[in-house]
């Protein structure tokens, strides 16, 4: 059986838009693994510490036979290629992703929860979500457009669109 997952990318140093790209291209050639669409490049403002770099966010789609914790190993190693150092939590960082949805399940495990907690109150993933499929679920929480509006009327934006796809596809 072969899941419909989104993936989340973020990067705020030592040029975050190389690390996202590159990160597309490794995403693409996973094994057992399809990436079907991604998301625009957007810029944004940090959640969490404030004393550190805007971010590059985006988001991937991809269709993969993976089990979800064999795929967050994969995701784990793409990070570690990119110097991924764990120095503070929601801090400064090469690269990181995410894994979002998979299908519509709810996984909580030690070293793995889905959907991704917080993902639901946060523009840097629900626009690029949202550009992707706004009808998707975020199960517990609704449709990743409806929610993405919700926050737009309540906050100031805190993202904006950076650069379109760059059109990585197999
Ligand atoms: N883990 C559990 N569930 C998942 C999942 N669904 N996907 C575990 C990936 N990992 C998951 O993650 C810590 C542990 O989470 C992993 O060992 C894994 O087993 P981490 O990547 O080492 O640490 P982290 O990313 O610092 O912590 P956390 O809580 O995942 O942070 P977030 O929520 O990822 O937030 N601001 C902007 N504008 N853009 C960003 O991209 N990112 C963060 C990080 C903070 N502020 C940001 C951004
Ligand atoms: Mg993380």
């Amino acid at each position: 059986m072969r899941a419909r997952t989104f993936v989340g990318m973020g990067s705020n140093i030592d040029q975050p838009l190389g690390h996202v790209r590159d990160a597309l291209l490794q995403l693409a050639a996973l094994p057992s693994t399809r990436l079907v669409a991604e998301s625009s490049f957007y810029a944004s403002l940090p959640v969490g510490p404030r004393n550190q770099p805007d971010y590059v966010n985006a988001v991937a789609e991809l269709n993969t036979a993976l089990a979800p914790l064999v795929l967050l190993a994969h995701l784990q190693r793409i990070e570690r290629r990119h110097g991924r150092v764990r120095i503070q939590r929601w801090g400064r960082r090469t690269l990181d992703l995410d894994l979002l949805l998979f299908d519509t399940r709810i996984i909580s495990h030690p070293r793995l929860r889905v959907p991704h907690p917080c993902m639901h109150l946060r523009m840097f993933v629900l626009a690029p979500l949202s550009e992707l499929d706004p009808e998707v679920l975020i199960p517990g929480k609704g449709k990743a457009g409806m929610l993405l509006d919700r926050l737009q009327r309540r906050h100031e934006p805190t993202v904006h669109k950076l650069m379109p796809p760059t059109g990585n596809r197999n």
